[in-house]
């Protein structure tokens, strides 16, 4: 199944499959989001087929969802589950404190939901991911569609107060019309080039009405899967 991969798809691949051999006959999972994501979704598919692995999986999108369908994974809701053991996710950027920008696919609400619920998050990343600092990934901020004018400048006032290098928010398209998430609601991008204090900004944002949640996960996430493109991997 690998064959032809470029050393991206590879840096993915390998990261997917390194997670996916944590996972235990009976355990309950989150599967995540993205292309990295979808990796580990094959790979986990591959196991439940090949070895009979028994799991209670638990999507964070409903493309995530489809794609579980499709490689044999039964899913659950997380209210089914009640708790999980341990959820892999990708990202859009780790620190060295294994925080992370998420959101990038739209689905980090979702992401956050279950990391949350979970014993242990296991983030999935070619090594391209990692930074010194967060925030060179515009930081998605989830808000409901009411009132998003309002919601928009009252955020890219606050950011006035903030240790960070750009204070733009734009409102994610999907061609001509705001793209939609799972949950109904409309995603601001920020551009922010630099964030100085991720638990300050995180606490902020979420303090504004009409923002339902950050992509920024702040001590949620306990280790990193690093993938590199000729084949190796490293756990940070
Ligand atoms: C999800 O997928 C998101 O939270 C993150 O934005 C994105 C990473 O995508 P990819 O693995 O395609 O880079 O995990």
């Amino acid at each position: 199944m690998t064959g032809e991969l470029s050393p991206i798809d590879r840096a993915k691949f390998v990261a997917a499959k390194k997670a996916v051999e944590f996972i235990e006959d009976g355990m309950r999972v989150g599967m995540g989001t993205g292309s990295t994501a979808a990796w580990m979704v094959k790979c986990l598919g591959e196991r439940v087929r090949d070895e009979g692995l028994k799991i209670t999986a638990v999507p964070t999108s409903s493309r995530t969802a489809k794609q579980a369908a499709e490689v044999g994974i039964k899913v659950s809701t997380l209210d089914e589950a009640k708790w999980l053991d341990l959820t892999i996710d990708g990202a859009d950027e780790f620190d060295a404190d294994l925080n992370l920008i998420k959101g990038g696919g739209g689905a980090h609400l979702q992401e956050k939901i279950v990391a949350a619920a979970s014993d242990q998050m296991l983030v999935i990343a070619d090594a391209s991911k990692s930074v010194e600092q967060l925030g060179a990934f515009p930081l998605p901020v989830e808000v409901i569609p009411f009132g998003g004018q309002a919601s928009r400048r009252l955020i890219e006032e606050m950011l006035e107060d903030m240790d960070v290098d750009g204070r733009i928010a734009s409102l994610r398209m999907n061609g001509d019309v705001p793209f939609v998430t799972d949950e109904g609601n409309h995603i601001l991008d920020l551009n922010l080039r630099r964030i100085g204090n991720p638990v300050a900004l995180s606490a902020r944002l979420n303090q504004i009405p009409g923002v339902v949640e950050n992509g920024l996960f702040i001590d949620i996430c306990d280790a990193v899967v690093i993938g590199h493109g000729d084949g190796r991997c490293e756990v940070l």
